[in-house]
Order: structure tokens, then sequence, then C-alpha cells
């Protein structure tokens, strides 16, 4: 049995599935000691096996059958375990159980995916995030099913499967693997222009989050509250990160291909040291009589609604403080669902949640069996009781012979919950019209929006954005794609339109741009919150390194919540001046300048050419990536022979205060004062 304390009610419940092999004999699933697990039984020493072997067939045959279909979008995925604490109580909005009180814990279950590429794939390519939450409420499950951008491609869910094949690797060669830089997927956004605003989100930085810790949530689709005087309002859920939200530039992300895992290793190994990512869960809340107030449609998931107009009103913590203990039973078997709702919450007539609503259950069942819910990551912590019956891998014994309501031979039950003893209601709002297959004309602005996005946008993001853009378009092979994209563009920001259109070799049409010149300062990234907290620096040494001055930065540095990661030319220890000594926490070989998000450079008496040239390198890549650089003085020539020692966030470290300045300059993270040439615009 595991040593855990203090456990929730789901990780009770969770506690009664695992098992622990170590230690334990050897026994087969049918519950036969074995003897021999590495022989088959063979007719004479170097005779034939035979078939009489149950032991060797049933590990064969259940090794063949131990994959299960992945996901058939965000295939690539990440999980967590992790609670909720509500701030105040939210009854005045919603009867939802998990919102009342705030000395109630809500155990969660969080599943961070990717949406295109297989489960396999590289983890930082340019890509929408998954964020889904599944909280186990008194009520029962409900689910928020988000990604890290607050709008979506399209607006109706029966063009969702037009969209995925579009962006999964093209069906005739099989390429790209979990990247949107090709035709069909650019010819689909340029052919279906509801996805221009979608278009600007997945070109930013905000598709290249830097880890899961910093990454943003949203609901994305319209729901309501509902109060217990049966009163409805307009809401969207959004997840804020407490470090801030923050991204990888693009030449990072490509080149931490070189670590497919990077987003999961860091999930795993910050929860494992302690620092448990902190989210906070909002709300955005619209009155039903403010329904048509907005100069955009409310049930439009291609719209935000920008928060200087719609206030967050933030409800809750979510943290995340526990890594899983089976990554297949756990993670791969959680079946999430937008409809996964309880009393108090839900759904408005947004047409593409009103489709999610189908293909989940649908997806669920295909996936894991038509009793997925008994799974023990997706199981209620309340008790299930229904006539639901048999069907693949049931785990539930019903005893009795009665499965059907109405009955009399058990007395009507189970028997249905009338709505005041907590029985769910739907909410009654009214529908009216002719059955019809039509966009509604409020949908139909498709490039006001996208404006906003631009008009937001600070100059380093439009860079940014425009070296997307370049690049995802430049892969393309057919011109007429590129051209067709440009045309969208231009329809959003000539601004934009021009330096793309010139980077791939197209033309801008001359199209009536928007005129919209609002903004929303929240959508940028450059107005998140900067900290230091969990941040990691690496420090170079080598070999006779000054002691006490290392000692004493190492200790302000942890104090202030950063990560120094020791880095010299080899792993084991490394021995400085004072008896100071160190392991080595990453050499030159094991370590990448791309998972430190700043450096220090210190040297020592010994460092060797070696040394040189190893530090030099990771100072560049890192000099490039804007990230901050601090020296002590003894090793600052280096700085000066790379031409860097005089740049912004190049720290040399000549006076007392260099341990805050340094604490400062990780905390802005980024320079991007620094000369730059990874783009062209
Ligand atoms: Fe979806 C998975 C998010 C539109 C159909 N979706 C899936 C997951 C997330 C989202 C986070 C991964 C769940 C997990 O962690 O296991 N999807 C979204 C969002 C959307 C959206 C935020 C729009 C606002 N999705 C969408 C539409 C459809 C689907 C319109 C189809 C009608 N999505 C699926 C799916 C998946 C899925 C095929 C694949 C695996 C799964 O459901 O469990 O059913």
């Amino acid at each position: 049995m595991s040593e855990r304390k203090n456990l929730n009610k789901k990780e009770e419940q969770l506690e009664s599935f695992v098992r622990d092999t170590y230690n334990q004999e050897m026994i087969s699933n049918e519950g036969k000691k074995i003897v021999d697990d590495e022989n088959s039984l063979t007719a004479g020493e170097r005779g034939p096996t035979l078939i009489e072997d149950f032991l060797a067939r049933e590990k064969l045959a259940h090794f063949d059958r131990e994959r299960i279909p992945e996901r058939v979008v965000h295939a690539r995925g990440y999980g967590a375990h992790g609670e909720f604490e509500l701030y105040q109580s939210m009854s005045d909005v919603t009867m939802a159980d998990f919102l009342q009180d705030p000395a109630k814990k809500t155990p969660l279950f969080v599943r961070f995916s990717q949406v295109v590429g297989s489960k396999g794939c590289n983890e930082t390519v340019r890509d929408v995030r998954g964020f889904s939450i599944k909280f186990y409420t008194n009520d029962g499950n409900f689910d928020i099913v988000g990604i890290n951008m607050p709008v979506f491609f399209i607006q109706d869910a029966i063009k969702f499967p037009d969209l995925i094949h579009s962006v999964k690797p093209e069906p005739d060669n099989e390429y790209p693997q979990g990247q949107t830089a090709h035709d069909t997927f650019w010819d689909f956004m340029g052919s279906n222009p509801e996805t221009t605003h979608m278009a600007m989100w997945i070109m930013s930085d905000r598709a290249i989050p830097k880890n899961y810790r910093t990454m943003e949530g949203f609901g994305v689709h319209t729901y309501r509250f509902v109060n217990k005087d049966g009163v409805a309002r307009f809401i969207k859920f959004h997840v804020k990160p407490v470090l801030g939200v923050h991204p990888l530039i693009w030449d990072e992300a490509q080149k931490l291909g070189e670590d497919a895992d990077f987003h999961r290793r860091d999930l795993w190994t910050n929860i494992k040291m302690g620092n448990h990512p902190e989210y906070e869960l909002a709300v955005q809340i619209i009155e039903e009589d403010q329904e048509f107030m907005f100069d955009f449609d409310i049930l439009d998931p291609t719209k935000l609604w920008p928060e200087e107009e719609v206030p967050l009103q933030k409800i809750g913590k979510i943290t995340l403080n526990r890594t899983v203990d089976n990554a297949f039973s756990e993670t791969e078997q959680s079946a999430f669902h937008p409809g996964n709702i309880v009393r108090g919450v839900d759904y408005s007539n947004d047409p593409l949640l009103q489709g999610r609503l189908f293909s989940y259950t649908d997806t669920q069942q295909a996936r894991l069996g038509p009793n997925y819910q008994q799974l023990p990551i997706n199981k209620p912590i309340v008790p299930v009781y229904n006539n639901q019956r048999d069907g693949a891998s049931r785990y539930v014994i019903d005893r009795g012979k009665v499965s059907y309501h109405k009955n009399l031979l058990a007395g009507n039950t189970p028997s249905e919950v009338p709505v005041d003893k907590g029985g769910f209601v739907t909410y009654p709002s009214s529908v009216e019209g002719l059955k019809k297959r039509k966009t509604a004309p409020s949908f139909k602005d498709h490039y006001s929006q996208a404006r906003l996005f631009w008009n937001s946008m600070t100059p380093v993001e439009r860079e940014h954005i425009i070296g997307a853009y370049s690049f995802e378009l430049g892969r393309c092979l057919h011109v007429a794609v590129r051209q067709q994209m440009v045309d969208r563009l231009a329809r959003v920001s000539r601004e934009l339109a021009e330096p793309v259109a010139k980077n791939v070799g197209v033309t801008v049409p001359n199209v009536e741009e928007s005129t919209v010149t609002k903004s929303s300062p929240a959508i940028s990234l450059m107005n998140t919150t900067f900290v230091a907290n969990t941040l990691k620096v690496a420090i170079f040494l080598a070999e006779g390194f000054p002691g006490s001055k290392v000692d004493v930065l190492l200790k302000q540095w942890k104090e202030s919540g950063m990560h120094p990661v020791i880095v010299s030319n080899k792993l084991g220890e490394v021995n400085g001046s004072d008896g100071y000594s160190y392991k080595v926490d990453q050499s030159f070989l094991t370590g990448s300048p791309l998972s430190y998000e700043g450096a220090y450079l210190v040297g020592g008496t010994g460092a060797d050419d070696y040394f040189h040239y190893q530090a030099r390198t990771f100072i560049m890549h890192m000099y490039n990536h804007f990230k901050p650089i601090g020296a002590i003085k003894e090793s600052s020539h280096l700085l000066k022979e790379m031409g860097i020692e005089e740049m912004p966030g190049v720290i040399i470290d000549s006076e007392p205060q260099f341990g805050q300045i340094f604490i400062d300059a990780m905390a802005k993270q980024r320079f991007w004062e620094r000369p730059s040439y990874l783009y062209h615009v």
C-alpha cells in the first residue's frame, strides 16, 4: 500500500485501484505462481515451443493489445492531479456545488495536449494546446475542455473534420508531423474566412508556450451559470497562470526539436520539486438582457469578449500538486467532455459547442468502450446507480433482477431525484424559428476582431507574427495558397500583409482593410505577470571557482524562488576555492542553452579551452534568445570578445547589489531591446 497521507476523496478512490508490484511474487493474470518468466515451454531443450504454454500465450497476447487508438486530435498529452479552492461563494450566480463553500477543496485532474501531432510528436511545435480540467465535484464530474486561446477556427462543428483533415499530415505523403506549415492547412484557412481571427492567435507566440505552468486556458464557448432562483447569465471560463503567460520564441521552439518531451519534463520535474503550478479560475459574466449589446455575437466561438468590456472575475485557485502514478491508466484513459456539466452550469446555443456535445461521448466510446466512465480516472467521486447494464469491459457487478424503470420489484428504485433534492435541471431557455442550414448574419464579421488582435500587439509581438506567417506560408508549395492567405491578411491590416507578401513572393491586393481602431491590452503578453520564481539560471563553474562569492549568490537566488543549475565540463563534483564544492547538475554535453532562462558565467582558475568554448556557445544562444546574462568580472573578457558586454540585459558582477539586479533581470525574462536578426520584417 502507498504511504500517501491526507488523501482527498478522489485520491482515496484512486488508491483503491493502485497496486505496487515491488517485493511481490510473480503471479499470472489467472492467479498462477510463475516459476520461470524467461523460457517458453518447448519440446526438448532445442525443440519447438508448445502451444499449451498458457503463460507465454497470456504474456504475448496481452502485449499484442497494449496499445489503444490514439485520440483523433490532441493525441499527445500530459496529465497531473490537483485541487481547486474557491475564493468566495458564487451562490448569487450559480448553484454549482463546488462553487458554494470556500472551505471545500475539489479534487481535479488536468490534461494538457497538442491538437495536431501524433502521440509521439515534438512538444514545442507551433500548435494550439489543449487545457482540459476534470473537477470531481459532489454533484458529479464537471469538465472544462479548453485550449490556450480564447477563440476557435470555425463556428459550426460540422466543419471540424474538414479543419482537422487539412491540418493533419497530408494524406498522400503523410507529412509534416504535428505542424501547420503546409499547403492543405493554409488552403483551408484561406478558403474559410471565419478562421481569420484564430489564425492571428496561432501565428502569435501563444502557439509556442514555454511550458504548461505559464500557459493560459480558455473554455472558449459561452456557457451559462444558473442560480437557485433559476436566473441564468452567460459566462466564459478562463484559467490564468499565477506566474504569468510566457512563450518560447520561434527559434527556440524549432531548436527544441532536440527534446521532444520538453513540456512534460518541465511539468513533471517542477511538481516533483514542489513548484506546484497554480492558476486562477476566472469567469466573465454577461447578463441575459445584455446579450445583444456588443458589436459581436456572444455565441460566436470565433469572437472573444474583450476583458476591458466584460471584466474577469477571479473565483478560485487551481493547484497541480501530484504527478500520475501511471501515464496510461490515468492520462491516456482520461476522457473529457465539454458536455460534462453540473447543476448550476448550462449550455448556450453556440453551434460549435452544440456539435461537441455529440462528438466527445462518441469518441470516448470508440476509443475506450462503453464503460469508460467506470475507469478509475473518470469515475465520479459520488456513487453511480442507474439501469444501464453490460457492454465491453464492465467493472461494476450490479446485483439483483431489476434493471429497468419504472418497476415494482425494487420499489421503483433507483429513484429519480426531485430538483429540490439535487436533481439536475436544464435551464428552460426559449427556442424559436424555422429549421434551417444557415449561418446567422451576426456571425459573418470575420475581420474586426482579427484587427482588434493586431491593434493590441506591441511592435515585438507584431514582428513575431509577421515572421510566423512568412515561415508558414513560405513552406506552402502552392503560390495560390500563399496568395489567398495574403488576400485575407490585407483585409485585416496592410501593415501585416505587406511584409508577409514580400517575404513569400506574392502581392497585396487592393481590398478594403478593417477600420477597427479598438484594442484589448489584456491580450498582449507584454502585459502579463513577470516574476523570477521557478526560473532556471545556468551557473557555469570551472575548477577553482571563487567559492564564497558563488555561495552567497546561490543562497540569495534560491531564496528568491529561482533555480540555479550548476553546469560544468563533466558530471560529478566541481571544486572551488575556500573549500566549496558543488554537485554538477548538468555537463555541457547533457545540458542545453535552450532549457535555462538565464546564465551566470563564473569560470575558475582551472577553466580550460573546452570550458571557454562551451560557455561561449551556450551564452551566445541564450543572448540571441534575449535572455539575461551575468558574469563575474574576471570572466567578463569572454563577453567582450563576443561583442555583447555592453548590451541590454548583460550584467557584469561589479557591485554589491548584483544579486538583486540579476533577479530583476531574470524576472524581466527577455531583453527585446537587443538588436536581433531572427526575423525579416
Ligand atoms: Fe475538441 C479533444 C478542445 C472543438 C472533437 N478537444 C479535445 C481536447 C481538447 C479539445 C482540449 C483534448 C481532451 C483531452 O485532454 O483528452 N475542441 C476543443 C476546443 C474546441 C474544440 C476548445 C472548440 C472551442 N473538438 C471541437 C469540435 C469537435 C471536437 C468542434 C467535433 C465536433 N475534440 C474532439 C474529439 C476529441 C477532442 C474528436 C479527440 C479526443 C477526445 O475528443 O477525447 O472528440
